[in-house]
């Protein structure tokens, strides 16, 4: 029973979930559950004498079944990745990958696939901050014409751990901790540095998360990756190993530290409201899907085994194969039936793709499973969000807790003397799992290539630039800060001087360990392609959908001001106006304009740029001690910063060159660190700015 049996649209699930959506403004009257029009939900029924004053009665229906409702809103929130946000959108090929599977999905390039996609962090409760030090989860459902297809991946590209038994023990580590339930949204704590000193295997893990993947500035500002191996079967039924990727058209970007920590309180929701605001605008973000391939039979020639999740696929052995897109253009229309109730499982996949012995996705594929279950009962697979769009019936998967379907029919059983609700051969379209030989005696191990803990730690380290670096060495030394018990500190610091000795004594001064003297392993300086997020920049760089603040007090200078904002929306960035009060500011000129925002309403830290036109209000600015923190704290944090004429000392001052060095600066146009500043019209600033028209 398909809501749109065409399915080969990107907008299969819209007109899928057209059928649950009602629309609040539609003027329809409030009714009970039970469709009674209600006529006054304000008041509980009461038995009231001639003051109005008496008891409730039990018997108000209405107001009993509104609290009833009420008390039962909460459902139990995700035991890892509670905080989240979604979106539509479709994926596309360009690319046929017939050569490698059958899947329509990844051959069939007529078609368009809609799908979900919720990102997440992983330690927080569901209230909890954006902003927080933590990998990200980048989980898509694909509604595709032959059922769900689940990637439920990460903005990492390995894991902590290779066996997924050891999946309770890494999370209680990371999760507050017991006795306080302390902290939240954080790693930085002794069980999770305790755990990780324990446990050789995170190594590689906790290199990524402490270098700036783990802040990011955006959602779409981030990779994905399918992490664990799975498998891809073509016609012939050749297996290979397969590893997918999705990089950001905009390029990978992160926030600096003192940002992220700023904006976890100044707003909480900046990663989710900054996707919104952008699918809103009708600014998609997209990213390229590729492939990472290795035939079944090469399996192991690599140093490292393919089916550890600890481990990358050196891209300069497995290149990545670009094949489609996918493109996020729909936000959702409530938040708990659809981003809330989504359930992913590792274990949907379609004809085509199958799995892989990785230790990390066989157990996944049953704790998805199995999770949701307690999250949102047995039928949870008939919610909306989660329902494919393809036909698909089970006259045997059928009853229990919140069942909605009513399945006509004498039979619950197969095989029937109706023959009722036949399995498909694969020629129809059957999923036939791949038919590995196995044989083996039954132990509890793992292959000996995952005792290799240590190279691509280095590695990734080895490839990361000055900058980076300093970050994962200041990363490390704020998560070992707070841990209190010197045992874990200083067993960590030591630790590190498995990776790289520089770093390890950077770290161990700060923290408080002891310096290491000797490097635990020889560092090579080997390095690899596709580590360093620098090089994942935009071909050209851009300044599309990055919020670029101007701020202005009364008798700023009109013509530049509009100038720049409108060359600024021309290059699709989004310009917001901050000015000294929302009642209004006027220009030199007289006329008035009204800020998005006060001063005091919004910070640096959400913007990504700063522009202060020429004018008389300068002097405002000058004695207006929050716009002057704007400019120095947006220096701090690298921004770019531009001005002109009487704005130009009012910056050179905020960012700290001397009242001698001000007065010396003057007329012709530079760019400094980022900082534009200059003299003459807001045209010629944008040429030395390189935006200009
Ligand atoms: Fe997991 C949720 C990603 C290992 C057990 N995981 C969850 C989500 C993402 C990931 C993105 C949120 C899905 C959503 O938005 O609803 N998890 C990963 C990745 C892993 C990984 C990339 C390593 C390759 N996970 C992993 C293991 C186990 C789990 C080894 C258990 C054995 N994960 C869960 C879970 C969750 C979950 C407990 C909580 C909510 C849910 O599944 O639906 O079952």
């Amino acid at each position: 029973m398909a809501a749109n049996p065409n399915s080969k649209t990107a907008d299969g699930k819209h007109a899928d979930l057209q059928k649950d959506i009602v629309d609040v403004h539609s003027k329809q009257h409030m009714t009970t559950d039970h469709g009674v029009k209600v006529s006054n939900p304000d008041q509980w029924l009461r038995v009231v004498d001639e003051k109005k004053t008496g008891p409730s009665l039990l018997e108000d229906q209405i107001a009993r079944e509104k609290i009833m409702r009420f008390d039962h809103e909460r459902i139990p929130e995700r035991v890892v990745h509670a905080r989240g946000t979604g979106a539509f959108g479709k994926f596309k090929l360009y690319e046929s990958a017939e050569d490698v599977t059958t899947a329509g999905v990844l051959t069939d390039t007529s078609r368009e696939t809609p799908l979900f996609l919720r990102f997440s962090t992983v330690q927080g409760s569901k209230g909890s901050a954006d902003t927080v030090r933590d990998v990200r989860g980048f989980a898509i459902k694909m509604y595709t014409a032959e059922g769900n297809w689940d990637i439920v991946g990460n903005n990492i590209p390995v894991f902590f751990i290779q066996d997924s038994i050891k999946f309770p023990d890494v999370i209680h580590a990371v999760k507050p901790e017991p006795h306080n339930e302390v902290p939240q949204a954080q790693s930085a704590h002794n069980n999770f540095w305790d755990f990780q000193y324990l446990h050789s295997e995170v190594t590689h893990m906790n290199q990524w998360i402490m270098s700036d993947r783990a802040i990011p500035r955006s959602f779409r500002m981030m990779q994905g990756f399918g992490v664990n191996t799975y498998s891809l079967i073509n016609k012939a039924g050749k297996r290979h190993f397969v590893k997918f990727h999705f990089t950001p058209e905009l390029g990978v970007h992160s926030l600096v530290w003192d940002e992220a920590l700023k904006i976890a309180g100044q707003d909480p929701d900046f990663h989710r409201k900054d996707l919104m605001e952008a699918i809103e605008a009708g600014k998609f973000p997209r990213w390229k899907f590729g492939l990472q391939l290795i035939p079944e039979e090469k399996a192991d020639s690599f140093e490292f085994d393919p089916l550890d999740a600890t481990k990358v696929w050196p891209e300069e052995l497995v290149p990545i194969r670009y094949i489609g897109e996918l493109e996020l253009n729909r936000n959702i229309d409530e938040f708990f039936p659809q981003t809330e109730q989504v359930a992913f499982c590792t274990s949907h996949i379609v004809p085509g793709i199958d799995f892989s012995d990785d230790p990390l996705l066989q157990g996944r594929n049953f704790s998805y499973f199995d999770t949701q279950i307690s999250r949102l009962g047995p039928n949870w697979e008939e919610l909306p969000i989660n329902r494919p769009v393809c036909p698909y019936m089970s006259l045997v998967n059928r009853d229990g807790q919140g069942r909605h379907r009513i399945t006509k029919g004498k039979v619950n059983y197969w095989p029937n003397r109706f023959e009722a609700n036949p399995p498909a051969t694969q020629e129809q379209g059957g999923f036939v799992s791949y038919p590995q030989k196995t044989q083996g005696a039954k132990k509890r191990a793992l292959s000996d290539k995952f005792k290799e803990h240590f190279n691509q730690a280095q590695v990734f380290y080895n490839s990361l630039s000055p900058v980076e670096k300093m970050h994962v060495a200041k990363a490390f030394s704020f998560e070992l800060d707070h841990c209190d018990d010197p045992i874990v500190y200083k067993r960590m610091t030591e630790r590190l001087a498995a990776i790289d000795l520089d770093l390890a004594k950077k770290v161990a001064a700060n923290v408080g360990g002891e310096t290491p003297v000797k490097a635990l392993k020889e560092n090579k300086g080997i390095k690899a392609k596709g580590l360093s997020q620098l090089e994942f920049m935009p071909e050209k760089p851009i300044i599309a959908t990055r919020r670029i603040a101007i701020l202005l007090a009364d008798g700023f200078d009109y013509n530049q001001y509009t100038t720049m904002k409108d060359v600024l929306t021309k290059h699709d960035a989004f310009v917001f106006t901050i000015g000294a009060q929302r009642q209004g500011v006027t220009a030199e000129s007289g006329q008035k304009v009204v800020p998005d925002h006060f001063f005091n309403g919004v910070r640096s830290t959400l913007f990504d740029a700063v522009f202060v036109p020429g004018g008389k209000h300068i002097q405002a600015l000058l004695s207006n001690g929050v716009a002057k923190h704007w400019i120095s704290e947006s220096f701090s944090h690298l921004k770019a910063i531009a001005g002109i004429n009487e704005a130009v000392p009012f910056i050179e001052r905020q960012i700290g060159l001397s009242e001698v060095e001000v007065a010396k600066s003057g007329s012709p146009l530079k760019e400094s660190y980022g900082v534009v500043t200059g003299h003459g019209d807001a045209v010629s600033l944008l040429k030395v700015g390189k935006v200009g028209p």
